[in-house]
């Protein structure tokens, strides 16, 4: 249900306060020391912002899509390392509850997500499934009443700080396919999991990721994501939070946009050459003016693709639609933004070259741009072909 309009509008205005005034000093300091400080964490606890999208009767604000992408705009104001700490329980940790879970699954871990109390990470990707994530290998063999989990996953965002795991696994050990997939809620500190050692990313730091390594971990079928009955659904219940998931990030990397063009624009006035500021150059009003209309496009997608989901309508194709744009959109805004800033740009300290190392990750996380393409054509076609079934 959507907010009161004046209660969400203080809540924009928050958001935009501790952008600008807590997050924005503290980028350099997360990037130097790969860690969002403890302080930063708990302020976003108590502004509720862990559980944005999670339901009222869990203790979340319950934002509607169209509210929610609002906010993703403001942090993408931002380092995406903060907006991280939040995204899994917002996202890919919380969602495939919201949306399959069971009455019992969700009450006993969104309160605790909605607060920030426990992280959410989603265990899909291995070291041999990335983008063909219906091929992975992870086993659940059943047991009794029980499932024994075997596999490792890779590159888990928020693994090394997570309290719940939605890890997917495969049920039918003679399927080799996305069906015979189940999602199992398995708690962090089961015995046999473990961590393998935080990556070095280029970017992002601040964010975490890391191998979750399962070995004969034993959880009762009560574990399985919206209970025992769905079982061998885990891969759809994956694709629909992915297709929310996906929008989030398009919001985020339209925020990113907003800010990298808001520097360079603010630079380009003030830089003088040849006697006067660069923004009088037309072939830097080119590219202001590109990374605008761009960036613009992207707004636009990305707050229509949440009103069709609020309004109760599918978005597959068109969040793979707004992923593949904005994020292709914010690594071509990065770049015109280092090009705007010149050396100043390529060294560190206007932060502009941590922004267009920050930015690659959005092409490749929650579904490759291919993986996108792949997306939005196989949609084409399959309602063309319904279209002309029914015709
Ligand atoms: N919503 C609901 N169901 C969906 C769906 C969606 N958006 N997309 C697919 N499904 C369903 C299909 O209808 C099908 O169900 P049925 O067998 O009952 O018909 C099932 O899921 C399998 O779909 P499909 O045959 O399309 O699966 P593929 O193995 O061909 O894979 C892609 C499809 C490539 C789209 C999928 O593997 C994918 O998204 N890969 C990228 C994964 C990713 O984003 N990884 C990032 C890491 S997670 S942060």
């Amino acid at each position: 249900m959507a907010l009161d309009p004046d209660v969400f509008r203080q809540l924009l205005d928050t958001v935009e306060r501790f952008v600008r005034e807590k997050l924005r000093p503290n980028e350099a300091l997360v990037s130097q020391n790969d860690q969002v400080p403890a302080e930063i964490i708990a302020q976003m606890r108590e502004l509720g912002l862990f559980g944005m999208a999670i339901p009222e009767a869990y203790g979340g604000l319950e934002l509607t899509l169209s509210e929610e992408v609002q906010v993703s705009f403001l942090l993408g104001g931002t380092s995406p390392a903060f907006r991280s700490m939040i995204g899994t329980n917002n996202g890919i940790g919380s969602q495939g509850i919201i949306i399959d879970g069971t009455e019992e699954q969700k009450s006993r871990y969104l309160p605790e997500m909605a607060s920030g109390e426990r992280v959410g990470s989603f265990c899909l990707t291995e070291p041999e499934a990335g983008s063909d994530a219906g091929s992975l290998r992870s086993s659940a063999r059943r047991d009794g009443d029980d499932f024994v989990i075997n596999g490792t996953k890779r590159f888990i965002t928020n693994a090394p700080v997570a309290g719940l795991f939605t890890v997917f696994a495969r049920t039918d050990p003679d399927s080799k396919t996305a069906a015979g997939i189940s999602a199992f809620l398995v708690d962090a500190d089961r015995p046999g999991i473990t961590l393998g050692r935080t990556d070095k990313k280029m970017g992002q730091q601040g964010a975490h990721t890391c191998d979750v390594i399962f070995d004969n971990v034993r959880v009762p079928k009560t574990a399985i994501l919206g209970g025992p009955d769905y079982e061998g659904k885990g891969f759809v219940t994956a694709m629909k939070v992915l297709d929310r998931g996906r929008l989030t990030i398009a919001g985020v990397c339209v925020g990113v946009a907003e800010r990298l063009i808001a520097d360079s624009l603010a630079y380009a006035m003030e830089r003088h050459q040849f006697g006067k500021p660069i923004a009088e150059f037309q072939l830097v009003q080119a590219m202001l003016a590109d990374m605008k209309a761009e960036s613009f496009a992207a707004r636009c997608m990305v707050e229509e693709t949440a009103r069709r989901r609020d309004a109760g309508h599918g978005i597959a194709t068109e969040a793979a639609c707004a992923k593949m744009f904005a994020s292709e959109m914010v690594g071509r805004v990065a770049d015109k933004a280092v090009q705007i800033h010149g050396g100043a740009g390529y060294v560190a300290d206007a932060g502009i070259e941590r922004f267009y190392r920050d930015v690659r990750l959005f092409r490749i996380y929650e579904g490759t741009t291919q993986i996108q393409q792949l997306v939005i054509a196989r949609n084409m076609i399959r309602d063309a072909r319904r279209a002309g079934a029914a015709a």
